[in-house]
């Protein structure tokens, strides 16, 4: 029998944090042997925000290099850079025609984001979840692997694609949202009221990300922010500690309530120290890695061209069948 397909992405807006690794990047990695996975450096997403050119170019190398560095295969999957199959581009306009403007306006990542970026509002980040909707029905997409703040974006794609199922018959594969139990949602080192954010510049101290310096890593973790309570538990009123457990049990593998029994008795010091050593071993390998890949520019590059070929075929196909239906010219 054929495997699932798994599709999922990430911006190129800055090195991965530590919440994207967690909440996406090391499922990504445990999935493939199950599954025919195809992965995206989503850099027409993250023109939703002023990027500077270069950076952005850069940043996306660098990206294919993190998840060639994580383990994922590119010859058995598909690895490639969203921009480089036209056919999201072309799908998304089609696919805006089939979503309603009530719908965007709920999105509460659009509501952050423009509260972020109140200069430049601009209609690609308000239709934003309409590229993520293409991105994932022209695979044909069964899972997509993503953190939590993604599962209201999951949702509209699945209305999205219901819809035009209804009116056309079956066009599109009905995705469902795959999301970690631990580490879905990790939350700021200095403000775990808030998410994790790879684009949040204003207080490094708040981010790991995963290129760091590894004794910057533990230094981080070891100057998070707790509460004057002395008990290692997780709970809504510990949002602190609560945080570094899902980091540890997103790490180790392991459940909460084992994260948990793992510091009975054990105070603060103790506990970070713990954390931050997991962490650290977690990413050592990873960041050795990236290291030699990323000097082998012409392994990129081919990478990447394979990539957008092999990703190419697949959404032309998926698009050639919208274009039919909505009585465009079959090409
Ligand atoms: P940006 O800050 O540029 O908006 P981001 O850091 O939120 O980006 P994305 O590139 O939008 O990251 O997301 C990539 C993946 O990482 C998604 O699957 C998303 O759900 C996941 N993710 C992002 N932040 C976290 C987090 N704090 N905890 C767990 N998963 C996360
Ligand atoms: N919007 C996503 C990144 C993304 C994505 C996708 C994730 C773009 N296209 C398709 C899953 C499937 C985010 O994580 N912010």
């Amino acid at each position: 029998m054929d495997k699932k397909v798994i599709y999922s992405a990430m911006q190129p807006s800055g090195v991965p944090s530590l919440g994207n690794y967690l909440g996406a990047l090391k499922n990504w990695k445990n999935l493939q042997d199950e599954f025919n996975c195809i992965f995206a450096m989503a850099n027409m997403h993250a023109i939703t925000v002023r990027q500077d050119p270069s950076e952005l170019k850069k940043n996306t190398r660098n990206l294919l290099a993190l998840f060639l560095a994580i383990g994922i295969d590119p010859k058995e999957h598909i690895v490639y850079v969203q921009s480089d199959v036209r056919a999201h581009a072309e799908m998304s306009w089609i696919l805006n025609c089939y979503t309603y403007m009530g719908e965007l306006q709920r999105m509460t990542q659009f509501k952050d984001k423009s509260a972020k970026h109140e200069d430049n509002i601009n209609a690609g980040l308000f239709t934003y979840p309409v590229l993520m909707a293409a991105d994932i029905l022209l695979y044909q997409a069964d899972l997509v692997p993503v953190g939590e703040d993604q599962r209201q974006h999951l949702e509209i794609t699945r209305d999205i694609a219901e819809r035009f199922n209804n009116i056309y018959g079956d066009v599109f594969t009905i995705p469902e949202g795959y999301i970690p139990k631990v580490g879905a949602r990790i939350m700021g080192l200095q403000n775990p009221e808030r998410k994790m954010s790879k684009s949040e510049s204003d207080n490094p101290n708040n981010v790991i990300y995963i290129l760091d310096d590894l004794n910057n890593i533990a230094n981080k973790i070891k100057r998070a922010v707790t509460d004057s309570d002395t008990e290692v538990r997780y709970g809504e009123d510990k949002p602190g500690i609560s945080n570094l457990l899902n980091i540890y049990g997103a790490v180790t593998g392991k459940s909460i309530e084992e994260a948990e029994a793992d510091f009975k008795g054990a105070n603060y010091g103790e506990f970070k120290k713990c954390v931050a050593d997991a962490v650290v071993e977690e990413l050592r390998p990873i960041q050795e890695r990236f290291k030699e890949i990323s000097a082998d520019k012409e392994y990129l590059n081919t990478v990447m061209a394979e990539g957008a070929e092999r990703a190419s075929k697949i959404a032309d196909k998926t698009l050639a069948k919208a274009r039919k239906k909505v009585g465009f010219a079959v090409r």
